[in-house]
């Protein structure tokens, strides 16, 4: 049985669905210089925010205006909780200064207010993949230590202004995306990193890492002291690598490439680095700047429980490359033939969702929230029925919330909740389109930005509702 508190609810980010990205003195992040893209066309990143191109964050859903009618219908779906994250430019516009503004602040606290009006618990994510341009035009991102306290302070006004209303935090989300570091998308939206031709990314994506982990413990210990009741977590995008085959080279190509993806989550829940990446790094001869004060901070910053996306999982054949097996993300993964993939290709597996959360259970034994999870998919809406019959969604979330149960049952997994991703429609963060939905709630707006906004529920909004009402049991 699940727990009887089981945080049922929902999970959006704050750039993929606010819009207002002037307004209130919100400050540009990186997220505001991304332009659309499609499956297989990345977007690009461009120079500042460039007149004529669509960058589809900026308006986004304008739940920046929408919110109060919005938190409505989250109440009508019966959410227990709301995951989004807070705009850091809202709050910090260009990163570096001294004092918070004021409006942005304001903003939250309204937001909270709504939600917790209606008996909806706040879930925040203080950074998702939207910091200040400013600070990775002006200090390279997080390859420049000085972001770590700048990161640290905007933590400690979060936590400072809310810490009456918001009690589940985390702190970087999806912090691993960058393992992927041969393309660009994953480095600038998780560290800011630009990088220029001749440079060694993958050094430069382990300084990066090192400050945002240190950051991130910082954050860690400053919370626990303004409330001892906080619960902090990290934010791990899951996506296991199986290998191919039992051929003892797919077996431990497959190991090489799980530790170059989770070695993070080690750093969060340890506390300390775990011994391979500490021969990684020797190996390949990278000096980085990790002090002993940095070790320290790490220690006494681990996380309370530990938040992670699931949407697919991944698989590996021998890379050729023994005895190091050196994982290259970007070329290296192959096709799972057991499995079917969604429009963009990402493979769906259920199981997977259940041999996850015993992967993270074997090692850390530490309380898991499943903060992602979902189908992205093309909904149209249905003539005879004036709404999208979304059953291929409902089919999805039902066979992932099934495994997640066994994760429970059968394995004793403590489980604090599940927040299925962009329960309202909203930008999609890989490719920027809008035709990517993963909603409950429909809203009406296409790729080229046209549409009213206005929300309408498909046909999974009343499934879900009878999801919570039972705890689950009824899928
Ligand atoms: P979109 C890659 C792999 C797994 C999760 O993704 C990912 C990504 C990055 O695209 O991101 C998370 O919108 C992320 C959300 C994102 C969601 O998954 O590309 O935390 O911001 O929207 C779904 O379909």
């Amino acid at each position: 049985m699940l727990r009887k508190d089981f945080l049922w609810g929902g999970a959006v980010a704050a750039h993929q669905l606010e819009g207002g990205w002037q307004e209130g003195g919100k400050g540009v992040s990186v997220a505001d210089v991304m332009t659309v893209g499609a499956h297989g066309v990345p977007r690009r990143i461009t120079d500042g925010v460039i007149e004529g191109e669509n960058y589809p964050n900026h308006e986004a859903i304008q739940f920046y205006h929408h919110y109060k009618e919005d938190v409505k219908l989250f109440a009508e779906l019966g959410l227990k909780c709301f995951r989004t994250s807070i705009a850091w430019t809202r709050i910090f516009p260009k990163g570096d200064e001294t004092e918070p503004n004021e409006a942005g602040l304001q903003f939250y606290d309204d937001l909270f207010d709504e939600c917790l009006k209606h008996g909806i618990e706040p879930v925040i994510t203080l950074s998702h993949f939207e910091m200040p341009y400013h600070l990775v035009t002006e200090y390279g991102g997080f390859r420049n230590r000085k972001v770590v306290d700048f990161f640290a302070r905007f933590a400690e006004v979060c936590f400072t202004r809310y810490k009456d209303k918001v009690k589940y935090w985390m702190t970087f989300n999806e912090i691993n995306n960058q393992a992927n570091y041969v393309e660009d998308f994953a480095p600038f939206t998780n560290s800011g990193l630009k990088y220029v031709e001749g440079e060694d990314r993958e050094q430069i994506m382990y300084q990066a890492a090192h400050y945002e982990l240190v950051a991130s413990a910082k954050a860690v210990a400053i919370g626990h002291a303004i409330n001892p009741d906080f619960q902090i977590g990290c934010m791990i995008a899951m996506v296991p690598i199986y290998p191919y085959s039992c051929a003892p080279k797919d077996m431990m190509a497959a190991t090489v490439a799980m530790q170059r993806r989770y070695w993070f989550t080690d750093v969060h829940c340890n506390g300390e680095y775990p011994s391979y990446i500490d021969a990684y790094f020797e190996r390949k001869g990278y000096q980085l700047d990790r002090t002993e004060e940095d070790f320290d901070v790490l220690k006494k910053g681990t996380v309370d429980y530990i938040g992670f996306s699931y949407y697919m999982s991944f698989a590996i054949k021998d890379n050729g490359k023994a005895p190091a097996f050196d994982y290259d993300e970007a070329h290296d993964l192959v096709r799972n033939p057991n499995v079917d993939a969604s429009d963009w290709g990402w493979q769906i597996d259920p199981m997977g969702l259940r041999y996850a959360m015993n992967w993270f259970n074997d090692r850390y034994e530490r309380p898991l929230f499943i903060v992602e999870n979902g189908f992205g998919a093309i909904d149209e809406i249905d003539p005879e029925t004036n709404r999208v019959e979304d059953d291929y969604r409902i089919d999805y979330l039902k066979a992932h919330i099934e495994a997640m149960k066994e994760a429970v049952e059968y394995d004793g997994i403590d489980l604090m909740g599940y927040t299925p991703w962009g329960f309202i429609d909203l930008v999609s963060a890989g490719t920027g389109e809008m035709k990517k939905r993963y909603g409950f709630i429909y809203v009406d707006k296409d790729n080229k930005g046209k549409g009213t906004l206005a929300r309408s529920k498909k046909k999974s909004f009343d499934w879900y509702q009878q999801v919570i009402a039972t705890n689950g049991e009824e899928l």
